[in-house]
Protein backbone atom coordinates (compact mmCIF):
# COMPACT_ATOMS: atom_id res chain seq x y z
CA UNK A 1 0.00 0.00 0.00
CA UNK A 2 3.03 2.23 0.53
CA UNK A 3 4.35 1.32 -2.57
CA UNK A 4 1.07 2.15 -4.16
CA UNK A 5 1.46 5.97 -2.14
CA UNK A 6 4.35 6.59 -3.67
CA UNK A 7 3.47 5.60 -6.94
CA UNK A 8 0.01 8.08 -6.85
CA UNK A 9 2.77 10.40 -5.60
CA UNK A 10 5.28 9.95 -8.26
CA UNK A 11 2.77 9.98 -11.13
CA UNK A 12 0.40 13.09 -10.19
CA UNK A 13 3.63 14.85 -10.13
CA UNK A 14 4.64 13.98 -13.32
CA UNK A 15 1.37 14.51 -14.92
CA UNK A 16 1.28 18.24 -13.41
CA UNK A 17 4.39 18.99 -14.52
CA UNK A 18 3.13 18.73 -17.77
CA UNK A 19 -0.50 20.24 -17.26
CA UNK A 20 -0.67 23.73 -19.20
CA UNK A 21 -4.35 24.55 -18.55
CA UNK A 22 -6.73 24.89 -15.78
CA UNK A 23 -8.47 21.96 -17.21
CA UNK A 24 -5.78 19.57 -17.62
CA UNK A 25 -5.03 20.16 -13.77
CA UNK A 26 -8.79 19.85 -12.76
CA UNK A 27 -8.55 16.13 -14.53
CA UNK A 28 -5.71 15.06 -12.47
CA UNK A 29 -7.41 16.46 -9.58
CA UNK A 30 -10.57 14.44 -9.95
CA UNK A 31 -8.59 11.46 -10.87
CA UNK A 32 -6.51 11.75 -7.32
CA UNK A 33 -8.44 13.26 -4.82
CA UNK A 34 -11.80 13.44 -6.39
CA UNK A 35 -14.58 11.38 -4.50
CA UNK A 36 -13.60 8.12 -6.53
CA UNK A 37 -10.11 9.40 -6.99
CA UNK A 38 -6.90 6.76 -6.82
CA UNK A 39 -5.92 8.41 -3.23
CA UNK A 40 -9.59 8.61 -1.50
CA UNK A 41 -10.09 5.08 -2.28
CA UNK A 42 -6.77 4.23 -0.17
CA UNK A 43 -7.63 6.99 2.44
CA UNK A 44 -11.03 4.75 1.89
CA UNK A 45 -9.86 1.26 2.54
CA UNK A 46 -7.56 1.95 5.51
CA UNK A 47 -10.07 0.86 7.81
CA UNK A 48 -9.61 -2.74 7.24
CA UNK A 49 -5.79 -2.47 8.58
CA UNK A 50 -4.44 -3.51 11.30
CA UNK A 51 -3.84 -0.16 13.89
CA UNK A 52 0.09 -0.54 13.34
CA UNK A 53 -0.18 -0.48 9.79
CA UNK A 54 -3.01 2.25 9.78
CA UNK A 55 -0.50 5.16 12.03
CA UNK A 56 2.37 4.56 8.91
CA UNK A 57 0.38 4.10 6.37
CA UNK A 58 -1.94 6.75 7.46
CA UNK A 59 0.85 9.01 8.33
CA UNK A 60 2.36 8.48 4.35
CA UNK A 61 -1.30 8.81 3.00
CA UNK A 62 -1.66 12.05 4.70
CA UNK A 63 1.98 13.40 3.26
CA UNK A 64 1.07 12.17 -0.18
CA UNK A 65 -2.08 14.18 0.24
CA UNK A 66 -0.76 17.22 1.36
CA UNK A 67 1.94 17.19 -1.31
CA UNK A 68 -0.50 17.16 -3.99
CA UNK A 69 -2.53 19.41 -2.98
CA UNK A 70 0.69 21.71 -2.80
CA UNK A 71 1.69 20.82 -5.87
CA UNK A 72 -2.43 21.06 -7.41
CA UNK A 73 -2.50 24.50 -6.00
CA UNK A 74 0.38 26.06 -7.17
CA UNK A 75 -0.14 24.51 -10.85
CA UNK A 76 -3.77 26.33 -10.52
CA UNK A 77 -1.86 29.40 -9.71
CA UNK A 78 0.41 29.03 -12.69
CA UNK A 79 -2.39 28.10 -14.89
CA UNK A 80 -4.59 30.54 -14.26
CA UNK A 81 -1.58 33.37 -14.28
CA UNK A 82 -0.70 32.14 -18.22
CA UNK A 83 -3.93 32.10 -18.77
CA UNK A 84 -4.14 36.09 -18.05
CA UNK A 85 -0.72 36.81 -19.24
CA UNK A 86 -1.84 35.15 -22.85
CA UNK A 87 -5.32 37.54 -22.46
CA UNK A 88 -2.93 40.41 -21.57
CA UNK A 89 -0.89 39.61 -25.23
CA UNK A 90 -4.05 38.91 -27.33
CA UNK A 91 -5.70 42.16 -25.80
CA UNK A 92 -2.56 44.15 -26.59
CA UNK A 93 -3.06 47.83 -27.89
CA UNK A 94 0.45 49.41 -29.06
CA UNK A 95 -0.34 52.69 -27.83
CA UNK A 96 2.37 54.34 -29.47
CA UNK A 97 1.56 53.58 -32.70
CA UNK A 98 0.73 56.49 -35.22
CA UNK A 99 -2.76 56.94 -35.53
CA UNK A 100 -4.70 56.87 -39.10
CA UNK A 101 -5.30 59.93 -40.62
CA UNK A 102 -8.58 61.30 -40.39
CA UNK A 103 -9.31 62.23 -44.02
CA UNK A 104 -11.44 65.37 -43.93
CA UNK A 105 -14.06 65.93 -46.92
CA UNK A 106 -14.48 68.50 -49.52
CA UNK A 107 -16.71 70.75 -51.30
CA UNK A 108 -18.56 69.25 -54.35
CA UNK A 109 -17.39 71.60 -57.06
CA UNK A 110 -21.25 72.37 -58.05
CA UNK A 111 -21.42 73.37 -54.04
CA UNK A 112 -18.45 75.51 -54.77
CA UNK A 113 -19.72 77.20 -57.68
CA UNK A 114 -23.80 77.74 -56.16
CA UNK A 115 -21.79 79.13 -52.81
CA UNK A 116 -19.88 81.68 -55.34
CA UNK A 117 -22.49 82.78 -57.76
CA UNK A 118 -24.97 83.46 -54.03
CA UNK A 119 -22.38 85.30 -52.34
CA UNK A 120 -22.53 87.66 -55.21
CA UNK A 121 -26.18 87.81 -55.41
CA UNK A 122 -26.29 87.64 -51.55
CA UNK A 123 -23.85 91.25 -51.13
CA UNK A 124 -26.13 93.03 -53.88
CA UNK A 125 -28.85 92.50 -51.34
CA UNK A 126 -30.72 89.25 -52.63
CA UNK A 127 -31.77 86.63 -50.10
CA UNK A 128 -32.20 83.08 -50.74
CA UNK A 129 -35.17 81.29 -51.21
CA UNK A 130 -35.54 77.46 -51.61
CA UNK A 131 -38.70 75.20 -53.04
CA UNK A 132 -39.76 71.48 -53.62
CA UNK A 133 -38.28 69.29 -56.29
CA UNK A 134 -41.70 67.78 -56.75
CA UNK A 135 -44.04 70.73 -57.94
CA UNK A 136 -47.06 71.26 -59.44
CA UNK A 137 -47.74 71.84 -63.46
CA UNK A 138 -48.93 74.96 -62.34
CA UNK A 139 -46.10 76.22 -60.40
CA UNK A 140 -43.50 74.90 -63.48
CA UNK A 141 -45.53 75.93 -66.48
CA UNK A 142 -48.48 77.84 -66.38
CA UNK A 143 -47.63 80.56 -63.98
CA UNK A 144 -44.65 80.93 -66.01
CA UNK A 145 -46.76 82.35 -68.62
CA UNK A 146 -45.98 78.59 -71.05
CA UNK A 147 -49.12 78.08 -72.33
CA UNK A 148 -50.76 74.13 -72.83
CA UNK A 149 -49.18 73.94 -76.07
CA UNK A 150 -45.79 75.12 -74.74
CA UNK A 151 -43.34 72.59 -76.54
CA UNK A 152 -41.40 71.70 -72.69
CA UNK A 153 -44.39 70.43 -71.25
CA UNK A 154 -44.33 67.42 -73.25
CA UNK A 155 -44.13 64.26 -71.94
CA UNK A 156 -40.63 63.58 -73.47
CA UNK A 157 -39.40 66.74 -72.19
CA UNK A 158 -40.43 66.46 -68.58
CA UNK A 159 -40.43 63.87 -65.67
CA UNK A 160 -44.15 63.72 -64.90
CA UNK A 161 -45.48 62.13 -61.47
CA UNK A 162 -49.46 62.31 -62.28
CA UNK A 163 -51.00 64.67 -64.64
CA UNK A 164 -50.89 67.76 -62.25
CA UNK A 165 -47.32 67.39 -60.45
CA UNK A 166 -43.96 66.94 -61.93
CA UNK A 167 -39.85 67.07 -60.94
CA UNK A 168 -39.35 70.94 -61.45
CA UNK A 169 -37.23 71.87 -64.88
CA UNK A 170 -36.06 74.51 -64.04
CA UNK A 171 -36.18 76.55 -59.94
CA UNK A 172 -38.60 79.07 -61.54
CA UNK A 173 -41.21 77.69 -59.33
CA UNK A 174 -39.38 78.98 -56.16
CA UNK A 175 -39.68 82.46 -57.75
CA UNK A 176 -43.80 81.95 -58.32
CA UNK A 177 -43.86 80.86 -54.49
CA UNK A 178 -42.11 84.05 -53.64
CA UNK A 179 -44.28 86.28 -56.04
CA UNK A 180 -47.63 84.60 -54.84
CA UNK A 181 -46.21 84.84 -50.94
CA UNK A 182 -44.30 87.96 -50.87
CA UNK A 183 -45.35 91.80 -51.86
CA UNK A 184 -42.62 93.96 -53.97
CA UNK A 185 -39.97 94.95 -52.94
CA UNK A 186 -38.93 91.14 -54.17
CA UNK A 187 -35.42 90.60 -54.39
CA UNK A 188 -34.28 86.66 -54.65
CA UNK A 189 -32.37 83.97 -55.72
CA UNK A 190 -32.80 80.55 -55.97
CA UNK A 191 -30.50 77.41 -56.00
CA UNK A 192 -31.63 74.31 -56.54
CA UNK A 193 -31.63 70.83 -58.46
CA UNK A 194 -33.44 70.13 -61.34
CA UNK A 195 -35.05 67.42 -63.58
CA UNK A 196 -35.23 66.66 -67.36
CA UNK A 197 -35.93 63.56 -69.25
CA UNK A 198 -32.13 64.24 -71.25
CA UNK A 199 -30.21 60.86 -72.53
CA UNK A 200 -26.75 61.69 -70.69
CA UNK A 201 -23.88 63.09 -72.92
CA UNK A 202 -20.86 65.18 -72.26
CA UNK A 203 -22.98 68.25 -71.73
CA UNK A 204 -26.61 66.56 -70.90
CA UNK A 205 -27.51 65.07 -67.84
CA UNK A 206 -31.00 64.47 -66.34
CA UNK A 207 -30.27 65.84 -63.24
CA UNK A 208 -28.68 69.18 -62.88
CA UNK A 209 -28.66 72.47 -60.74
CA UNK A 210 -29.98 76.09 -61.82
CA UNK A 211 -30.00 79.48 -60.11
CA UNK A 212 -32.45 81.97 -61.17
CA UNK A 213 -32.89 85.54 -60.21
CA UNK A 214 -35.86 87.31 -59.59
CA UNK A 215 -36.17 91.67 -58.61
CA UNK A 216 -39.75 93.32 -58.43
CA UNK A 217 -40.30 96.93 -57.33
CA UNK A 218 -41.23 100.16 -58.23
CA UNK A 219 -39.31 101.51 -61.61
CA UNK A 220 -37.26 98.52 -62.26
CA UNK A 221 -35.55 98.74 -65.72
CA UNK A 222 -33.68 96.62 -68.16
CA UNK A 223 -31.29 99.18 -67.12
CA UNK A 224 -31.45 97.68 -63.34
CA UNK A 225 -31.08 94.18 -65.08
CA UNK A 226 -27.89 95.27 -67.16
CA UNK A 227 -26.10 96.77 -64.44
CA UNK A 228 -26.93 93.96 -62.11
CA UNK A 229 -25.75 90.85 -64.34
CA UNK A 230 -22.72 93.33 -65.43
CA UNK A 231 -21.56 93.34 -61.55
CA UNK A 232 -22.37 90.12 -61.17
CA UNK A 233 -19.86 89.18 -63.76
CA UNK A 234 -17.46 91.06 -63.04
CA UNK A 235 -17.24 89.73 -59.20
CA UNK A 236 -17.79 86.07 -60.40
CA UNK A 237 -15.13 86.48 -63.61
CA UNK A 238 -12.77 89.21 -63.04
CA UNK A 239 -13.13 92.94 -63.02
CA UNK A 240 -11.82 93.08 -66.37
CA UNK A 241 -14.75 91.03 -67.47
CA UNK A 242 -17.01 92.66 -70.24
CA UNK A 243 -20.95 91.67 -70.54
CA UNK A 244 -23.42 92.20 -73.75
CA UNK A 245 -26.85 90.78 -74.04
CA UNK A 246 -28.30 89.58 -77.16
CA UNK A 247 -32.11 89.28 -77.68
CA UNK A 248 -33.68 85.92 -77.27
CA UNK A 249 -37.37 84.51 -76.27
CA UNK A 250 -38.72 82.84 -72.90
CA UNK A 251 -42.23 82.59 -72.55
CA UNK A 252 -41.49 84.05 -69.15
CA UNK A 253 -39.66 87.16 -70.11
CA UNK A 254 -40.37 90.02 -72.47
CA UNK A 255 -38.34 91.35 -73.66
CA UNK A 256 -35.84 88.47 -72.99
CA UNK A 257 -32.14 88.33 -73.67
CA UNK A 258 -29.13 86.09 -73.09
CA UNK A 259 -25.63 87.89 -71.75
CA UNK A 260 -22.07 86.91 -72.79
CA UNK A 261 -18.94 87.46 -70.58
CA UNK A 262 -15.78 88.26 -72.54
CA UNK A 263 -13.77 84.77 -72.27
CA UNK A 264 -11.88 84.96 -69.64
CA UNK A 265 -9.50 82.73 -70.35
CA UNK A 266 -7.68 84.57 -72.97
CA UNK A 267 -9.34 87.84 -72.28
CA UNK A 268 -11.53 88.43 -75.61
CA UNK A 269 -8.96 87.45 -78.08
CA UNK A 270 -10.65 83.95 -78.99
CA UNK A 271 -9.07 80.45 -77.40
CA UNK A 272 -10.41 76.71 -77.19
CA UNK A 273 -13.07 77.77 -74.05
CA UNK A 274 -14.61 80.39 -76.39
CA UNK A 275 -14.17 78.42 -79.37
CA UNK A 276 -12.32 81.14 -80.94
CA UNK A 277 -15.09 83.82 -80.35
CA UNK A 278 -13.80 85.82 -77.46
CA UNK A 279 -17.56 85.05 -75.84
CA UNK A 280 -19.39 82.99 -73.16
CA UNK A 281 -22.91 82.21 -73.17
CA UNK A 282 -23.35 82.86 -68.92
CA UNK A 283 -27.30 83.20 -68.80
CA UNK A 284 -30.71 84.17 -70.11
CA UNK A 285 -32.83 86.99 -68.69
CA UNK A 286 -35.50 89.62 -68.98
CA UNK A 287 -38.01 92.17 -67.69
CA UNK A 288 -40.98 89.95 -66.14
CA UNK A 289 -43.30 89.00 -68.24
CA UNK A 290 -46.32 90.58 -67.05
CA UNK A 291 -48.61 87.79 -67.29
CA UNK A 292 -46.34 86.29 -64.51
CA UNK A 293 -46.38 89.46 -61.95
CA UNK A 294 -50.38 89.05 -62.19
CA UNK A 295 -49.92 85.41 -60.70
CA UNK A 296 -48.81 86.79 -57.73
CA UNK A 297 -51.36 89.33 -57.39
CA UNK A 298 -49.20 92.37 -58.54
CA UNK A 299 -50.16 95.60 -60.18
CA UNK A 300 -48.25 95.33 -63.08
CA UNK A 301 -49.10 99.18 -63.81
CA UNK A 302 -47.23 100.22 -60.65
CA UNK A 303 -44.40 97.53 -60.76
CA UNK A 304 -41.75 96.29 -62.80
CA UNK A 305 -39.28 93.36 -62.59
CA UNK A 306 -36.31 91.66 -64.01
CA UNK A 307 -35.45 87.91 -63.76
CA UNK A 308 -32.36 85.30 -64.76
CA UNK A 309 -31.28 81.97 -64.83
CA UNK A 310 -28.11 79.82 -65.38
CA UNK A 311 -26.54 76.20 -65.37
CA UNK A 312 -24.61 75.67 -62.07
CA UNK A 313 -22.49 73.02 -64.03
CA UNK A 314 -22.66 75.36 -67.26
CA UNK A 315 -20.53 77.81 -65.03
CA UNK A 316 -18.18 75.20 -63.07
CA UNK A 317 -17.38 73.79 -66.79
CA UNK A 318 -16.49 77.16 -67.63
CA UNK A 319 -14.65 77.94 -65.01
CA UNK A 320 -12.65 74.84 -63.84
CA UNK A 321 -12.07 73.68 -67.58
CA UNK A 322 -14.48 70.40 -67.14
CA UNK A 323 -15.20 68.90 -70.33
CA UNK A 324 -18.12 66.13 -69.15
CA UNK A 325 -20.98 66.67 -66.97
CA UNK A 326 -21.22 63.73 -65.99
CA UNK A 327 -18.01 63.87 -63.76
CA UNK A 328 -19.91 65.54 -61.39
CA UNK A 329 -21.84 62.66 -60.78
CA UNK A 330 -19.29 59.87 -60.09
CA UNK A 331 -18.31 60.84 -56.90
CA UNK A 332 -14.74 59.80 -57.96
CA UNK A 333 -12.76 61.39 -55.39
CA UNK A 334 -9.81 61.63 -57.50
CA UNK A 335 -12.14 64.17 -59.17
CA UNK A 336 -13.42 66.01 -56.37
CA UNK A 337 -10.53 66.29 -54.36
CA UNK A 338 -9.01 68.74 -56.94
CA UNK A 339 -11.40 71.83 -56.38
CA UNK A 340 -10.14 72.23 -52.21
C1 LIG B 1 -31.85 80.12 -68.69
C2 LIG B 1 -32.89 81.15 -68.64
C3 LIG B 1 -34.33 82.32 -67.20
C4 LIG B 1 -36.04 83.31 -65.84
C5 LIG B 1 -35.17 82.27 -66.10
C6 LIG B 1 -38.02 83.86 -64.50
C7 LIG B 1 -38.74 83.59 -63.36
C8 LIG B 1 -39.90 84.27 -63.13
C9 LIG B 1 -40.34 85.20 -63.99
C10 LIG B 1 -39.59 85.44 -65.10
CL1 LIG B 1 -40.84 83.93 -61.75
N1 LIG B 1 -38.45 84.77 -65.36
N2 LIG B 1 -36.88 83.19 -64.74
C11 LIG B 1 -36.04 84.41 -66.67
C12 LIG B 1 -35.20 84.45 -67.75
C13 LIG B 1 -34.34 83.40 -68.03
O1 LIG B 1 -33.50 81.26 -67.39
O2 LIG B 1 -31.20 79.97 -69.68
N3 LIG B 1 -31.69 79.35 -67.63
C14 LIG B 1 -30.71 78.34 -67.57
Amino acid sequence: MQDQLNRILEEAKAQLAKAATHAETEEIRVKVLGKKGELTQILRGMGKLSPEEKKTTGQLANKVRNEIETILNEKFEAVKAAAKEAQFKAEKIDVTEPGKPATIGVKHPLTITIEEISRVFMNMGFSIAEGPEVETVFNNFDALNAGPNHPARDMTDTFYITDDVLLRTQTSPVQVRTLMKQKPPIKVISPGRCFRCDTPDATHSPMFHQIEGLVVDEGITMADLKGTLDSFAKQLFGSKTKTKFRPHHFPFTEPSAEMDVSCFKCGGKGCRVCKGSGWIEILGCGMVHPNVLKVGGIDTEKYTGFALGMGVERVAMLKYGVDDIRLFYENDMRFINQFK
